[in-house]
Order: C-alpha cells, then sequence, then structure tokens
C-alpha cells in the first residue's frame, strides 16, 4: 500500500479490514465457554469493524460464561457476546474465529457448514491447519487480547474505557500459573491500554464474590492432591463447575519443587482436566496430547493447557479411567515413581478435624 510519504507496509488489520469489506456484515465467534481473553479480543474485533466498516457485527459464542471473575466481568463491563447454540446467517456473511483455531472442535464453526474468512488466535496446535483467507496466529503472544488491541491502535481506533478494562483483563488472566511470558508488544499493549483502563474496576472483578461451593470444591482438591517428584497430580472429587479445575492448577503449579500438574473432574458427562507446567519443565499442550492419546482432545499453550475426555465414548469405569491417567500423565512426565505422597498428609487433616 503507497502513501504521499513514500511506501508503508500493509498491516495485518489493514489486510483483515480489505477482505471483511467485501462481505456485507461479520460474525466474530469464540470458542465455547469463552473466557476473558476470547470476549475481550472478539470485542475489540468487533469495535474495529463497526469503527472502520460501519457494517452490521455480532459477536458470539457456545456454552457459558461460568467462572465468578469473568460472571462479574460482564455484569461490570456488558461485553456485546451473545451466548448461542448454533450458528444462523443471513446474507454474505465474513464469519471470524477469535481465540481458537478452525482445527480445534470447540466452536460453534465445528458444527456448521459456514467456513471463516478469517482465524484469529494464541494457542497452540498440534492439528494440521486448514485454510483461510487471513490467518494471524502467533502461539508466543500472551493473549488474543493482545493481538486485537493492536489491530485498534494500528487503525487509530480509540477503545472506550470498558473494552480497555477488558482487554487489560484479558491480558492479565492468560498470565497465570506458570504462562508469564509477554513479548515486546504484549508489553506495549498492556500500557497502551492501562492508559485507556479503569483500575478500580479492574481490581473489582479479580476480587469477585465468590459462592460457598468454591470453598468446598477447593479444600476437596488440596485434600486429594498427590506429588510424584516433581508432578501433582488432583482428581477433584468434587467440582460445581469447570473452571475450579483450571483455578486448583494455576494453585499447584505454584507449589515449591512442583513443576507439572494435571487436575481433573468428571462434569456431566465430561471428564475435563488442566495442565500446568513451569517455565523450561515441558510443554503443556504436548503433556495433554499424550495424555489424551486416543481417549479426548485437547490443546492450550506451553504452560497452561486443557482437555477433555467424552465419558460415553470410554469403555471403562471411573475408577479404571482415572488409573489410566495417572499412568499416562506420569509416562509422560518420565516420573518411574508410583506412589504418590498427598500433599497434606492424612494425619494433618484427621488432627486438625
Ligand atoms: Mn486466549
Amino acid at each position: 500500500m503507497s502513501s504521499e510519504i513514500g511506501v508503508k507496509r500493509t498491516t495485518r488489520s489493514s489486510r483483515l479490514l480489505e477482505i471483511l469489506g467485501e462481505f456485507d456484515n461479520t460474525l466474530v465467534i469464540t470458542h465455547d465457554n469463552p473466557d476473558p481473553d476470547a470476549i475481550a479480543a472478539g470485542w475489540a474485533v468487533l469495535w474495529l469493524v463497526r469503527a472502520k466498516l460501519g457494517q452490521s457485527v455480532r459477536l458470539v459464542g457456545g456454552g457459558g460464561i461460568v467462572r465468578a471473575e469473568n460472571q462479574h466481568m460482564v455484569r461490570l463491563l456488558q461485553p456485546p457476546i451473545e451466548l448461542i447454540d448454533s450458528v444462523q446467517t443471513t446474507g454474505n456473511t465474513a464469519a471470524i474465529l477469535v481465540d481458537c483455531d478452525l482445527a480445534a472442535s470447540n466452536h460453534l464453526l465445528s458444527s456448521s457448514a459456514l467456513r471463516p474468512v478469517a482465524v484469529i488466535d494464541h494457542h497452540t496446535s498440534h492439528q494440521t491447519r486448514q485454510r483461510v483467507r487471513f490467518r494471524d496466529v502467533r502461539p508466543k503472544m500472551a493473549a488474543s487480547a493482545s493481538i486485537a488491541a493492536s489491530y485498534l491502535r494500528e487503525q487509530d481506533v480509540e477503545p472506550d474505557r470498558k473494552l480497555a478494562t477488558a482487554l487489560l483483563y484479558a491480558i492479565r488472566t492468560e498470565t497465570q500459573g506458570g504462562e508469564t511470558h509477554h513479548t515486546r508488544l504484549d508489553r506495549q499493549i498492556v500500557t497502551w491500554l492501562t492508559q485507556r483502563a479503569d483500575p478500580k474496576t479492574l481490581a473489582e472483578i479479580e476480587n469477585a464474590p465468590l459462592a460457598a461451593d468454591y470453598f468446598s470444591d477447593l479444600v476437596l482438591a488440596l485434600q486429594n492432591t498427590f506429588v510424584y517428584d516433581d508432578a501433582a497430580l488432583c482428581f477433584l472429587p468434587q467440582a460445581q463447575g469447570a473452571e475450579i479445575i483450571g483455578e486448583v492448577a494455576d494453585l499447584l503449579i505454584r507449589h515449591v519443587g512442583v513443576k507439572r500438574v494435571l487436575c481433573a473432574a468428571v462434569i456431566g458427562e465430561d471428564l475435563l482436566l488442566s495442565v500446568r507446567t513451569e517455565r523450561g519443565s515441558g510443554d503443556a499442550s504436548e503433556l495433554v496430547r499424550q495424555t489424551l492419546d486416543n481417549l479426548g482432545q485437547g490443546g492450550g499453550h506451553q504452560q497452561r493447557a486443557g482437555g477433555k475426555i467424552i465419558r460415553n465414548r470410554c469403555s471403562c469405569n471411573a475408577d479404571e479411567l482415572c488409573d489410566e491417567l495417572r499412568n499416562r500423565w506420569l509416562n509422560a512426565c518420565r516420573v518411574d515413581r508410583q506412589r504418590g505422597t498427598r500433599l497434606i498428609p492424612k494425619r494433618e487433616i484427621v488432627r486438625n478435624l
């Protein structure tokens, strides 16, 4: 693209807008059970399209928003996201996948004939890529929100205070547990957003009220955590919602000497799991892949990943499945020890009852 002052490099955001300009409307789709990163990144893309193209644009996702902080975020910031069961479009629609890739199965397009024209994501993928016209996948970036916010900055589109707060919160949630790496662009974007966000609302979201269930799930999880050398394993006996699994994993990876963590729980028909690794102690998404090989699906990042086994697709009972997962996890971590040590010794639990 040339301008009066010379040859200017075409930015990613200009290329995206050029493609979207060929369509009548845009549909931004997040992964199922959208987290703050998916919500904020999708909201920024919607904001960009509205500002630059004046098109009708919607932000949608499947499933629900469950974590207490995320619900509080939605209450306080009111992102324009609609939770729907299936995609229906009218006219010439450009679909954009945000914070997930087409090859993943956890989004509305996995059961739809609609093909996306664009993918914006930062997850590591082990699957083969499918062709899309615009692909901006940067696994080194801390968050999809950083990528989407960089589009706004490139295009001189100002986010309002709520959107800036959502984007900043998203980057903070993506850099937890062992995943603390920020690229140069992430850092620039954090500074750019901090000037525009509301610190009071951010603090309120981070200190969201927690239901009683949360505390009982947490104490039972800690009482059922075992450590095998530098690898921890926790089958949560009780989980009111899926989010507690990742939260316990984020907590356990901070344990001195623990370098790899797997947490799992049965929720409804599925067994969900979260893996965390300390920096330099293995690739979490690869550990998920090895642990779930032929049993389920998963993905994520270097230090944070997750996955799912659909229970009715596997013939074994819950205890057998836990044994199998334990063996696979210890194998993947190359830990020989077969007997774990309780994180909290039983005598301490009993003595203090
Ligand atoms: Mn993300």
